[in-house]
């Protein structure tokens, strides 16, 4: 029992450090998006390719969370993209209270940023990090069981993924299962199939998702008149 009360309490914490976040990201009218996904389904090469292919349409910068190592921050800022690495050092999720201080070293003037959460379908998706929302990110090679497994990513997230659409031919993945338990779960949520590595079909629709909710924030805020 004391463990839970311990875990309400850390988490009710970390509420307000994410209502924080969410108010300075108001202010400064950026569009704040928590990727998650397993570990290698493609969330930094999403970030890169997002990159290559948004033709400007909004500027990008990515806090970065690992247990260890600068790697992704790394590829990232190869490709010009401002980014800042969160080592957890074994933690499994990220927090409010230490994206905050990552935030803090990015530049101010973002239209989106996207954290890239430790890879993991589970506990990433309990946590509040003052986003607008999440996506969750899930790879062919995964199988196509992953969302009525994991409801709870699914079931929260504003857009699924589908990466690695390429390597359909070579599995038994049921894209009519995955289908079905996504609209199950998340009857509106767009679902966009990427294969990120070749033709990059379908990254359109991701970009014009991203501008589109970036729209709609900074309408919704002249209304009512902040930001
Ligand atoms: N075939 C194929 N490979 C892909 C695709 N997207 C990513 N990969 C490969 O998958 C591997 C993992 O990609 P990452 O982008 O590093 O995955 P990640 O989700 O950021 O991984 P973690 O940060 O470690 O959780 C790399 O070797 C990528 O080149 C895709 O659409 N098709
Ligand atoms: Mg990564
Ligand atoms: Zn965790």
């Amino acid at each position: 029992m004391a463990v839970i009360t311990l875990r309400q309490s850390v988490m009710a914490e970390d509420e307000k450090y994410a209502a924080r976040i969410r108010q300075a990201m108001s202010e400064r009218g950026t569009l704040l998006i928590n990727v998650i996904g397993s570990p290698g389904c493609g969330k930094t090469t999403l970030l890169e390719e997002t990159r290559e292919r948004n033709k400007g349409a909004f500027s990008f910068g990515v806090v970065e969370g690992d247990l260890e190592t600068s790697r992704d921050a790394e590829r990232l800022a190869q490709r010009g993209i401002p980014a800042v690495q969160i080592n957890t050092k074994g933690a499994c999720h990220l927090e409010a209270h230490v994206v905050e201080k990552a935030l803090a070293s990015l530049p101010d003037r973002l239209d989106v940023i996207f954290i890239e959460n430790v890879g993991n379908l589970v506990c990433p998706a309990e946590f509040d990090l003052g986003e607008d929302f999440k996506v969750a990110v899930s790879s062919v090679p995964e199988g196509e069981d992953k969302p009525i497994k994991y409801p709870s990513l699914f079931a929260q997230a504003e857009a699924v993924l589908l990466t690695k659409t390429d390597l359909l031919p070579y599995t038994r993945f049921d894209v009519d299962a995955f289908t079905r338990d996504v609209r199950t779960l998340n009857p509106s949520a767009p679902l966009i199939a990427l294969d990120l590595l070749g033709a990059g079909a379908h990254m359109d629709d991701w970009v014009e998702f991203v501008a589109r909710r970036l729209r709609e924030k900074r309408d919704g805020q002249a209304l009512l008149g902040v930001g």
